[in-house]
């Protein structure tokens, strides 16, 4: 397959001013049939370039046209899906009659059917699979699209838009006309047809127009839309708040489709969710997911300004899109509950997934300069580090001139396709800060490592921390330049005491310093002795921090500091300290023995009744098993689970009556609320009780029986069955029994069983999961139940990482089996796979042969680039 370079850009040779499009939509074949007004591109300068339209395997020509005269074959051709038509005039309109088979289309991308639906999913390059057409973000047309359908069986009928004519055909179908007055892509094109249930609602704007919102889902689930149409709600209001956004549109539709390979999608006036990211109910739902459910449905409302009004000029730009959108959505859930917490998860995702990703065979800067197949490139790196990036503008503008440079790009780019460049230069251009050598971080993949030393000069009084940064190599990026790193700093004194120095002449208590060489020192100055640093406070840059705390200073930190974010980041480094410890230990097959000082630090946190429950709780969490991997260099799965399970038994037996009493203190009585207050109150309860289970108290055990058998919401009775199935095998099959036969009716709760079910440590993990492949519950052509047991089986160090390798070649099984199918699942999937350098030497070279495995077979472009770059 060949790659395309972001170094070869040019501008689109054609464009489309408008595009009509009927779809005659039928259980057999669909016809779609396109007039595109189309004329060549001033900008591209004078050409006879020829006409080349992208299409798909799957799209069959019935007939090409140009202002109305039919195109004998020998004045056209296809080759490698595209449609070439070598002669044109500077104007035309070019009509292509094409049919489809949305039945049989199992990959997903394009027409295809969810259930007894239609529905589409364009973006990135899913539009070729219905017609030919130019596909590709920069170029922007008006949409107007005609659906033909039996009423009967699709009494609803969505496109883009406003509905503007509806009639009946000769024979009684049914014709609805859309027309989107905002030229867009074709990404963005959406339609739905079905039987489906609405929720109406209205959201008055801040200069007062009345927006109909219309939520769609199958009959059965329109009960459980409330949460995300007040979710909608608050985002519309937030954006107008907070970047003077107001909605364009007179009415804003979401539905909800059960197969889709991602969590949804921002069509113009028309996103499409994953059923697993809108649907919610006290009963089925856990706070996970609420939170969840609210962050997708403000993350895809924002994209009609950060997207859709403003939209990328090539695929190279996608975090232009989503690196924006993601940090305005964090921002969004931050503004709705609580910041520190909301920080908290985003790091703790950041630094355990996308540093993979980064330390990895794709690691790619959040630009990537190239790509076999753009599907791949819907990353943490370009999402979650994009975020981060854009963050760390609003850190060195400041709030008020980060709105500013926001306002001018909209301004400057409305009804534009654009560039990360164009990005900065409005941030630059509205802020005067020079952005000049920031902008290498979209260019430059990898972690850049920050090491940090300092001395004191008790003389004086200066304090003096000195800086080095260093980017390690990633693919095709051998060396690296210097970064510019905002990084922000506070002082403890040795008493907890947060302290104000003087830096460059501002004296203040919280500092940004600027660490833009490979190596600088700052100075604090007005200081008497000295202080504990408490360094990259909230997670100021996307680094990987080197200081040599001592357990002492970390215990202080956790105590005392007054950026939340470091209280956390401190229990997490004496986490990984003493872990790192054990782990080592495990294995050199010693006894697992430690001194533990988490001990202190729990004991003071779980007798503080003045914090937030919700932070005390991610506190509590031990780094997982996936950051704990990220950090080993080999990576020995079982040595790390043996470690965390022996630490999560020494805190529980030391700590045994301060986690029953936290546990019984913070169980909330009366009707379930997805409220923040509530949800902090439930988790703290929650990992109390996985504390004191593990104690071993039989007490601990009952109320445990008790809170899975009486619990009246999801959140709670999930919690129960997690801890039964991760620490008791023996209770785990008959409570898992039980909980299936409770909730088979629902399957987004099914999901949820099988990927606990498909996670269990037993020797007998492999069967398991291939049992859970046969159960009646499991469909292949269903993402989210790929996802729930594949996803699952990969959390299984008994089942994924068997000694004899039988988990990889089963994941290699499944991998080769959706290939073809699925293509974007099929290579997503590969993800652990290519982690095989870092495995420890017996694991790495039997990964290491499914991947070969793998890329002896006649690949798909998303398997074929993950799989070789992997072995590359
Ligand atoms: N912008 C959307 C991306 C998306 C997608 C990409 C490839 C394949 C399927 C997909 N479904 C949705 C989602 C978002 O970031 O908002
Ligand atoms: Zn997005």
């Amino acid at each position: 397959p060949s790659v395309i370079y972001l170094k070869d850009y040019k501008v689109p040779p054609f464009l489309i001013d408008k595009t009509e499009l009927t779809f005659d939509l039928d259980e057999a074949t669909t016809i779609v049939t396109s007039r595109l007004h189309m004329r060549r591109n001033p900008a591209f300068g004078k050409s006879t370039a020829p006409l080349v339209l992208d299409g798909g395997e799957d799209v069959k020509l019935i007939g090409v046209a140009m202002d109305d005269y039919a195109l004998p074959p020998e004045e056209y051709r296809i080759s490698e899906d595209k449609l070439i038509i070598t002669a044109t005039a500077d104007e035309f309109i070019l009509t292509c009659e094409t049919l489809i088979e949305p039945q049989n289309n199992t990959r997903l991308e394009g027409l295809y059917r969810s259930s007894s639906m239609f529905c589409t999913q364009c973006e990135a390059e899913g539009f070729r699979h219905i017609t030919y057409y130019l596909d590709r973000p920069d170029v922007m047309s008006v949409f107007t699209t005609t659906i033909i359908a039996d009423e009967a069986r699709y009494p609803v009928m969505l496109s883009n838009g406003n509905e503007v004519e509806r009639g009946k055909t000769d024979e009684g179908k049914t014709v609805v006309v859309w027309h989107d007055p905002f030229p867009k892509p074709a990404y963005l094109f959406a339609l739905v047809a079905g039987d489906l249930a609405v929720k109406n609602d209205v959201f008055t704007t801040q200069s007062k127009r009345d927006i109909k919102l219309q939520i769609f889902t199958e009959s059965h689930n329109i009960d459980k839309v409330d949460y995300a149409m007040e979710a909608l709600k608050r985002s519309m209001r937030w954006d107008e708040e907070t970047y003077g956004r107001e909605y364009d549109l007179d009415i804003f539709m979401i539905v909800a489709v059960d197969d889709f390979n991602m969590g949804a999608m921002e069509n113009k006036g028309l996103n499409i969710f994953n059923s697993s990211c809108l649907l919610a109910s006290p009963e089925t739902t856990t706070d996970d997911t609420y939170l969840r459910v609210e962050a997708i449905v403000a993350h895809e409302y924002f994209h009609n300004w950060s997207g859709n009004r403003v939209t990328c000029r090539d695929w190279f730009q996608l975090s232009l899109k989503e690196g924006f959108t993601v940090f305005r959505d964090q921002t969004f859930s931050a503004d709705m509950h609580s910041d520190t917490v909301k920080r908290v998860e985003d790091v703790s995702f950041l630094k355990t997934a996308q540093f993979a990703e980064d330390a990895g065979p794709m690691a790619h800067p959040v630009r990537p300069a190239s790509f076999i197949e753009i599907s791949n490139f819907y990353t943490l790196t370009v999402y979650e580090k994009g975020a981060e990036i854009v963050r760390m503008i609003h850190t060195l503008l400041g709030a008020e001139k980060f709105r500013a440079g926001s306002d001018l790009y909209f301004d400057r780019h409305d009804g534009q396709a654009v560039t990360c460049d164009d990005f900065v230069a409005a941030m630059q251009d509205a802020s005067g800060v020079d952005l000049t050598q920031f902008k290498r971080w979209y260019s430059q993949a990898g972690t850049p490592i920050v090491t940090v030393t300092d001395r004191f000069d008790e003389a004086t009084g200066t304090y003096r921390l000195t800086m080095k940064q260093d980017t390690p190599a990633t693919p095709g990026q051998p060396t690296k330049l210097p970064l510019h790193i905002p990084v922000r700093v506070g002082l403890l004194d040795q008493q907890g005491t947060v302290i104000s120095a003087e830096v460059n002449g501002v004296r203040a208590e919280d500092h940004v310093l600027h660490l833009n060489a490979s190596e600088q020192e700052f100075e604090f100055s007005g200081l008497t002795s000295k202080p504990v640093p408490s360094l990259l406070r909230g997670f100021s840059a996307p680094v990987k921090l080197r200081y040599d705390y001592s357990s002492k200073d970390l215990l202080l930190l956790l105590s005392s500091d007054s950026d939340g974010f470091n209280r956390w980041s401190a229990a997490q480094q004496l986490a990984v300290n003493e872990l790192t410890t054990l782990i080592n230990q495990a294995i050199e097959g010693q006894t697992l023995s430690i001194d533990s000082q988490l001990v202190h630090g729990f004991k003071a946190l779980l007798n503080d009744e003045t914090l937030d429950p919700a932070m005390v709780a991610l506190i509590l969490a031990l780094p997982s098993q996936a950051y704990l991997s990220e950090l080993a260099n080999p990576i020995y799965p079982a040595a790390i689970k043996q470690a965390r399970q022996y630490l999560k038994g020494q805190l529980a037996n030391a700590l045994e009556t301060d986690f029953e009493r936290v546990y019984r203190q913070h169980k909330i009585q009366g009707e379930y609320q997805p409220a923040a207050e509530d949800i902090a109150h439930r988790s703290l309860k929650n990992i109390a009780l996985s504390y004191w289970v593990e104690s071993g108290s039989e007490l601990a055990q009952q109320e445990l029986v008790a809170q899975f058998k009486t619990a009246n919401n999801m959140t709670d009775q999930f919690a129960a069955l997690s801890i039964v199935v991760n620490t008791q095998q023996k209770q785990a099959d008959v409570l898992l029994n039980a909980f299936y036969e409770q909730w088979k009716a629902e399957p987004l709760v099914v999901n949820k069983w099988l990927m606990l079910s498909a996670s269990q440590e037993q020797e007998t993990a492999l069967e398991t999961v291939k049992g859970l492949m046969e159960h009646p519950a499991f469909d292949l052509k269903n993402p989210n139940k790929v996802r729930s047991v594949l996803g699952g089986f990969g959390q299984s160090i008994s089942g994924f990482h068997k000694m004899d390798g039988s988990g990889y070649h089963f994941l290699a099984d499944q991998i080769i089996l959706l290939n073809k199918r699925n293509p974007q699942i099929a290579s997503r999937l590969c993800t652990p796979l290519t982690r095989w350098k870092k495995m420890q030497p017996e694991l790495s070279i039997k990964m290491k042969a499914e991947l070969e495995r793998i890329l002896a077979e006649d690949l798909s472009k998303d398997v074929y680039e993950v799989i070789s770059k992997s072995l590359a």
